[in-house]
C-alpha cells in the first residue's frame, strides 16, 4: 500500500535508558510513525471512521513514550508499533525512535537530529477465512480461476484450500446445487479492503446481483477475520460487511469444507469461541457430498 499517514518528530522529555542515572534524569526522545493504510474511502468520503485517527495514535504514542523508565529504544519502538496495529486499517507501520542526547561517548553533530535511533517496521498478520461457493455456469472452472486471482492478491496470503463440496442449495427460490469449498490465509488488508478485492474477483467472473440468495456463478464471502482464541477477531457489523459471517455458524457447506482445510479451526460463536468440528456436529450437513478434484493453485 502507497497510501500513507505520518507522524514526525513526536517530542517527549521523559527518563529511560540503561545506565542507572538515565532512569533519574529526564531526556530528549523524538517519535518518527509511518503507518501503511488505504486512504482512498476516506479520500472520497470525508469521513474520519474510514481513517486512522493522528490524534489517537500519537496519544497512545505518547502515553508509552512516558511510562516508567525502560532499558531500551527498541523496546519502546516495538510497542508504539504494537499500538498502531491494533487499528483495523494499518496494514504495516514504520516506527523510529531517536534519542539525540544518548550518552555514547562520543560527539554527535550538533545539528540536524543527530545521535542514536532505532526503527521498527511491523506488518499486519490476520488469519483470514474465506468462503468460496458457485452453482451455476462451468463450477470448478469458476471457482480454480478464483483462487488463482486470490492467489494473486497483495496483502492476502493463502496457506490451506479445502477440497470441493457438492451442497444443496440452503436458502433461497429452487437453484441448483452448489461446489463449495474454503480458503484460510493471513492478510495486512483492512476487511473492506479486502471485500473490494472479493467483489472484483466476483464481477470478474460473471457475478451479478440481483436476488438474494440466488443462483450465482461465484460467490466470496469473508466468514472471519483475526484470531478469536486469542481474542483479536475482528467483530463489527456495517451496511456492506458483518464480521464474524452472520449464518457461518449454522452452515454446513461453511463448516465443511472449512474443517477440510483447517481441522484446528475455531468460530466466534457471540461471546463464545467453539471448534467448527463442534459445530458441525450440530449442523445439518444432508446435503453435503464429497464434489469433484480440483486445481486449487
Ligand atoms: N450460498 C448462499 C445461500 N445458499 N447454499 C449452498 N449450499 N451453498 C452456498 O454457497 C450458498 C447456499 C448465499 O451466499
Ligand atoms: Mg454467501
Ligand atoms: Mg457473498
Amino acid at each position: 500500500m502507497t497510501d500513507r499517514i505520518c507522524l514526525t518528530r513526536l517530542a517527549v522529555t521523559t527518563p529511560h535508558g540503561v545506565l542507572a542515572h538515565e532512569k533519574l534524569e529526564p531526556q530528549r526522545f523524538f517519535v518518527d510513525i509511518t503507518i501503511e493504510c488505504d486512504v482512498s474511502r476516506a479520500g472520497s468520503s470525508d469521513d474520519l471512521g474510514h481513517t486512522i485517527s493522528y490524534a489517537e495514535i500519537a496519544q497512545d504514542a505518547e502515553r508509552i513514550m512516558t511510562q516508567p523508565p525502560v532499558d531500551l529504544i527498541e523496546h519502546l519502538a516495538e510497542q508504539v508499533a504494537a499500538s498502531v496495529l491494533q487499528r483495523v486499517a494499518a496494514e504495516a507501520v514504520e516506527v523510529t525512535v531517536h534519542k539525540p542526547d544518548a550518552p555514547a561517548g562520543v560527539a554527535f553533530a550538533d545539528f540536524g537530529l543527530a545521535g542514536p535511533s532505532v526503527s521498527v517496521r511491523r506488518e499486519q498478520h490476520r488469519p483470514v477465512v474465506i468462503a468460496l461457493g458457485a452453482n451455476l455456469g462451468h463450477r470448478v472452472r469458476t471457482l480454480e480461476s478464483a483462487m488463482r486471482a486470490l492467489g494473486r492478491v497483495g496483502g492476502l496470503d493463502l496457506l490451506e484450500v479445502s477440497g470441493l463440496f457438492e451442497t444443496a442449495p440452503v436458502g433461497g427460490p429452487a437453484q441448483p446445487d452448489y461446489l463449495n469449498a474454503v480458503a484460510v490465509g493471513t492478510t495486512r488488508l483492512a476487511p473492506w479492503t479486502l471485500l473490494d478485492r472479493l467483489h472484483e474477483i466476483e464481477a470478474g467472473r460473471g457475478r451479478t446481483r440481483e436476488i438474494r440468495w440466488g443462483a450465482r456463478t461465484l460467490d466470496l464471502d469473508l466468514i472471519q477475520v483475526g484470531d478469536p482464541a486469542a481474542g483479536d477477531d475482528l467483530r463489527f457489523h456495517t451496511d456492506e460487511l458483518t464480521l464474524p459471517h452472520p449464518r457461518a455458524a449454522e452452515r454446513a457447506f461453511v463448516l465443511q469444507p472449512w474443517l477440510d482445510a483447517d481441522p484446528q479451526a475455531q468460530l466466534r460463536v457471540g461471546r463464545l469461541v467453539v471448534p467448527v468440528a463442534e459445530l458441525l456436529r450440530a449442523a445439518d450437513t444432508t446435503g453435503i457430498r464429497v464434489g469433484p478434484q480440483w486445481r486449487p493453485l
